[in-house]
């Protein structure tokens, strides 16, 4: 079979499973084309898509001025490596830096290799500027984060599903509850080698979860405090989709450390970034950290260009703006239903509970229905499911989806 014969929905499911490791348990629908908010299957169904990659999509599927930018760039320089300079890199990183308000920036690939990026960062200016003694410092995470798939990432997971029988795991981190000031404060007094704290704005793999208001800047004043760095997790909540540039910008938070991923290259092309002040950044020092692909013409370019539609069709206010509406919507029909007990999100990242315990099979049920009906979304633990359209969306369309959704949900009432 030519990679380019057509092939049926089954067929293509057929392959991946027979060929494929089962690292996933994918919603059962084959997608071949997408263009901005829709995506269709091979049989020529049309959804709406309120995934978004998780929300590396933020822009729109096949956003033509990113995929201009793209394959102009595939077919002028494509990569060189770090060992020479090109000539996109540096405007990338400038148009970055200035766009986000930082000094500098480390151009990474995939999320987990920032996030990786971001805990070496910490490290070495815990010893080399902070001044703890070599192999001592400890950074804090929080209980029930989602920051990849690293071995040293997975170390600090307690999700058994992410983490059982992939040890030996990496020491260094202190696990504390998300959302308890309390508990990062004493943390904190209790340990004079902590170096960061790691934290992720809204949880997103945990279901969504909202911290109490004001939580990221008292968590900040306390970290300033203790000469320890903030380190912002923006990879799924970061670049307009929680109705901010940045998530942490709602309570006016400037982070130490950014980590970034996902929408920074709209979904076309693994692009991540770390981002910081030269205070910080300089302790990186040549041959200390790098990649073959990081910064690379195309993931430059792209990058540009996806940061460029966020900035020109106003992203960050449309998410703003269609958040309230979807929550607003979804509250009114929740009042009248059993089958869905809360909404909760920030943005376009946003969640529905559904009234049914953890182990039951109705929100993967629901997304099936959903599926049927004309939208994609997937649950994540147990029984929540996540929306996150593309960012793109009119309101129109927003209301279509919310007629979706609440027609389906009814199917499901007892
Ligand atoms: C998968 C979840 C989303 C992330 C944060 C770093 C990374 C992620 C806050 C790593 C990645 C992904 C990975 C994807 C599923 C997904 C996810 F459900 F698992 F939690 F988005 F909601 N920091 N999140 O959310 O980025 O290395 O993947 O580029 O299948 O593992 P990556």
């Amino acid at each position: 079979m030519a990679v380019l014969d057509r092939i049926t929905s089954q067929e293509a499911m057929d392959l991946e499973n027979k060929y494929g490791a089962h690292n996933y348990h994918p919603l059962p629908v084959v997608l071949n084309r997408g263009e901005g908010v829709f995506v269709w299957d091979v049989e020529g169904k049309k959804y709406y898509d309120f995934l978004s990659a998780y929300s590396a999509v933020n822009q729109g599927h096949c956003h033509p001025k990113i995929v201009n930018a793209m394959t102009s760039q595939a077919q002028t320089l494509s990569l060189t490596s770090r060992a020479f300079y090109n000539d996109v890199l540096g405007k990338y990183e400038k148009f970055a830096t200035e766009f986000f308000g930082f000094d500098k920036l480390l151009p990474m690939n995939t999320g987990a290799e920032a996030v990786e990026t971001a805990l070496k960062l910490c490290r070495r200016w815990a010893y080399e500027v902070k001044g703890i003694d070599e192999n001592d410092a400890e950074i804090i995470v929080c209980k029930d984060n989602f920051h990849g798939r690293t071995t040293t990432i997975i170390s600090f997971s307690n999700d058994p599903v992410a983490c059982k029988n992939f040890g030996p795991f990496t020491k260094g981190f202190t696990k504390i509850e998300y959302d308890n000031l309390l508990a990062l404060e004493e943390a904190l007094k209790s340990n004079p080698n902590i170096a960061g704290f790691l934290v992720e704005p809204i949880q997103g793999e945990a279901g969504v979860y909202v911290p109490s208001e004001g939580y990221l800047s008292k968590a900040k004043a306390l970290c300033e405090a203790h000469n320890v760095l903030f380190i912002a997790d923006e990879v799924q909540t970061g670049i307009a989709r929680t109705g901010q540039l940045l998530a942490v910008n709602h309570e006016n938070v400037t982070p130490d450390i950014l980590i970034l991923g996902k929408a920074l290259s709209g979904g076309a092309y693994p692009v991540s970034a770390v981002l910081a002040n030269d205070s910080i950044m300089d302790v990186i020092t040549p041959g200390s950290h790098g990649s073959t692909f990081g910064g690379n013409p195309i993931a430059a370019a792209v990058a540009i260009a996806a940061l460029e539609v966020v900035q020109d069709e106003n992203l960050a206010e449309n998410a703003e703006n269609l958040g309230q509406l979807f929550r607003s919507e979804i509250n009114k029909f929740i009042e009248t239903s059993n089958i869905a007990t809360l909404v909760r999100g920030k943005g376009l990242l946003n969640a529905i509970l559904i009234n049914d315990d953890e182990e039951s099979d109705t929100a993967w049920n629901i997304c099936m229905a959903l599926r049927d009906n004309g939208l994609l979304a997937k649950p994540t633990h147990g029984n929540i499911i996540r929306f996150a359209p593309p960012l793109v969306m009119t309101k129109e369309q927003l209301l279509d989806c919310v007629g979706i959704i609440t027609k389906t949900l009814k199917q499901f009432e007892s």
